[in-house]
């Protein structure tokens, strides 16, 4: 492996925390490779597979997909990576899926972005995404170039079914039951940290720095 080691990454937060366009940030500048299980779980949706159809009323109802399901699938396609390392967005999402996820592997950093309930309903209402690569955009903070239409792509954007209020609720209801669990089981470990504000542009520079000083001292310890 030599002095560039494997890192292997976890973003939490909060459904509309940014995880997604944070991430995008992350994979930018550090060059992992980026996995989100929504991602992964719209577009089997949108492909019509198996498991798409199966999961499809769970997700639209803002209500978590089985563990043993995402646990499989999300750990199947980790053991393919061979890159520098990668990002996890929406893995694990409760302590069974962190439990799975420590047995098959050890984590070097879980970043928590801690944004307020109010700050995330707002967004959410008005993101656009393009599902088949998972390229988010908001109406105010981010909008495509062409209104309605993906920027690298062109083809058209889409509001997700889960979006709405009452199911954007939901989703906040169960990050809290479920969810937050996993941050004290982090937490425990000593990989947890956190970066809390209501904006992803002042968060940036937080988390920018927080990798540049763990990837050098991972590759010191590596070499
Ligand atoms: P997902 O896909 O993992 P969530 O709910 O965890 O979904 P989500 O909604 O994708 O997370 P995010 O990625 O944290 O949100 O946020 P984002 O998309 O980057 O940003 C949200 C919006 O805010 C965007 O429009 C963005 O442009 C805008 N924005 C960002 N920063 C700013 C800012 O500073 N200012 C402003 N004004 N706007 C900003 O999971 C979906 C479903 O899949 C299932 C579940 O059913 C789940 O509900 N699922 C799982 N089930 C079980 N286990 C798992 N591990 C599962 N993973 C997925
Ligand atoms: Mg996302």
């Amino acid at each position: 492996m030599g002095l560039s080691k494997m890192i292997r990454a976890v973003i939490m937060g909060p459904p509309g925390s940014g995880k997604g366009t944070m991430s995008a940030r992350i994979i930018k500048s550090f060059g992992l490779q980026h996995m989100s299980s929504g991602d992964i779980l719209r577009a089997n949706i949108q492909d019509k597979t198996e498991l798409g159809l199966l999961m499809k009323s769970c997700i639209d109802q803002g209500q978590l997909v089985p563990d043993d399901i995402i646990s499989r699938l999300i750990l199947n396609d980790l053991r393919k990576i061979d890159s520098s390392g990668w990002l996890l967005d929406g893995f694990p999402r409760t302590v069974s899926q962190a439990e799975a996820l420590d047995h098959a592997f050890a984590l070097d950093t879980v970043i928590n972005l801690n944004v307020p309930f109010q700050t995330i309903k707002e967004r959410l209402t008005s993101r656009w995404t393009h599902i088949p690569s998972g390229r988010v955009y908001n109406t105010d903070f981010n909008p495509p170039k062409v209104p309605g239409l993906d920027d690298v792509t062109g083809e058209p954007l889409v509001q997700r079914d889960d979006d709405r209020p009452e199911t954007v609720t939901r989703r906040l209801k169960s990050y809290e039951t479920q969810t937050e669990p996993v941050l004290e089981f982090y937490r425990s470990k000593g990989v947890l940290e956190t970066f809390t504000g209501t904006e992803t542009n002042k968060i940036w520079p937080h988390v920018e720095a927080f990798l540049h000083r763990k990837f050098s001292s991972l590759s010191q310890r590596a070499a």
